[in-house]
């Protein structure tokens, strides 16, 4: 039987038209990007560039041509009011956008790119908010008001399949690029994150700066049987957010990049607006939870197009331990 395509797939889940030509436009560039990033060894693409993002992180050449292959296709969308991007200090304005346009489209080109050396798993993360103004020039402060206004979230994570992970704000659902097709076809309709596990993902190496929250809950995994868990954890980090989140929706977990007392990292490491934020809406469609210090990172009101947050992503049951943790801490 004929798999579902993303396009049949948008129209059955009531998508409109604006989000629908979005989210197929960033579904053509993934495409192309699964394509560059296969080849990039042979095409001498595996290096730092000499220029670093608003972030301050050394680019590589990966980030800047994957940011340039998204901005170039989103421009020609009518229904992109303005993008931001990781790789991009401002707000970037569509000259071409329709009048009523109000769809702003917020994306890491490459995520994890760090791992792109040794040939690690690696990904595209994606929001589309729906502002509340169509304005001719798009501010910061416009996206900022609209990111609890999320019409679709998703991730494509290119391992030894090219996957897409969705939600246009029912249920989340899970693609594969046929090679054959050369487009994404449905794998499975309905998401669920797993109510229990027994794996948790943190970068250990930075347990001296955590806070009393975190370290008291990481402890007790580490007690494993011997705690109060009174059961035996597995950890796991990749070192890219799409790989260490997506196995969260294979099967259960959590993921923590928490705050920490360290220079640059009080708000942890990753970026809200198009790290956190769609990342949370699509663990939240899922049934799990999203939560940051322990606020739910939905609830966020960002001052900046690209701040940093904790996260803490996880199935339901586990978040409630660490809320009492937090409560503990008052
Ligand atoms: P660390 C990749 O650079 C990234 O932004 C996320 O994809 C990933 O989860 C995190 O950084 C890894 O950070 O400090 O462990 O290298």
């Amino acid at each position: 039987m004929q798999k579902q395509t993303l396009k049949d797939w948008l129209k059955g889940q009531g998508a409109t038209k604006g989000v629908s030509d979005i989210l197929l436009a960033i579904a053509g560039s993934c495409i192309k990007i699964a394509k560059i990033v296969k080849n990039a060894p042979l095409d001498g693409l595996i290096g730092a560039s000499s220029q670093t993002n608003v972030q301050g992180e050394v680019q590589k050449d990966l980030d800047i041509i994957t940011n340039d292959l998204m901005v170039g296709d989103l421009l020609r969308i009518s229904s992109v009011s303005a993008m931001v991007s990781e790789e991009i200090d401002e707000v970037i304005q569509n000259p071409n956008k329709s009048k009523n346009a109000n769809l702003t489209v917020c994306f890491d080109p490459l995520d994890g790119s760090s791992n792109i050396d040794n040939n690690g798993i690696i990904g595209t993360i994606f929001s589309v908010l729906e502002l509340a103004s169509n304005s001719k020039n798009i501010t910061s402060n416009d996206v900022l008001s609209a990111s609890k206004n999320q019409k679709a979230a998703g991730y494509f994570i290119y391992g030894p399949a090219c996957l897409l992970m969705v939600s246009v704000g029912n249920k989340v659902s899970m693609f594969s690029l046929s090679e054959k097709q050369q487009r994404f076809l449905l794998v499975d309709g309905d998401i669920s994150i797993a109510k229990n596990s027994n794996e948790f993902a943190i970068n250990m190496s930075y347990q001296r700066f955590w806070d009393s929250a975190i370290a008291k809950y990481i402890e007790q995994c580490l007690l494993g049987e011997m705690g109060e868990r009174k059961k035996n954890f597995n950890m796991r980090w990749a070192g890219s957010m799409v790989a260490d989140v997506h196995r969260i929706f294979m099967h259960g977990g959590v993921f923590i990049y928490p705050s920490m007392d360290k220079k640059g990292s009080e708000n942890g490491k990753l970026r809200f607006l198009y790290e956190a934020n769609p990342m949370a809406m699509l663990v939240e469609n899922a049934g799990g939870m999203a939560i940051s210090n322990p606020a739910p990172i939905r609830e966020i009101s960002a001052t900046n197009i690209h701040q940093r947050v904790p996260v803490v992503l996880r199935t339901s049951g586990e978040v409630e331990i660490l809320l009492k943790l937090y409560q503990n801490i008052k």
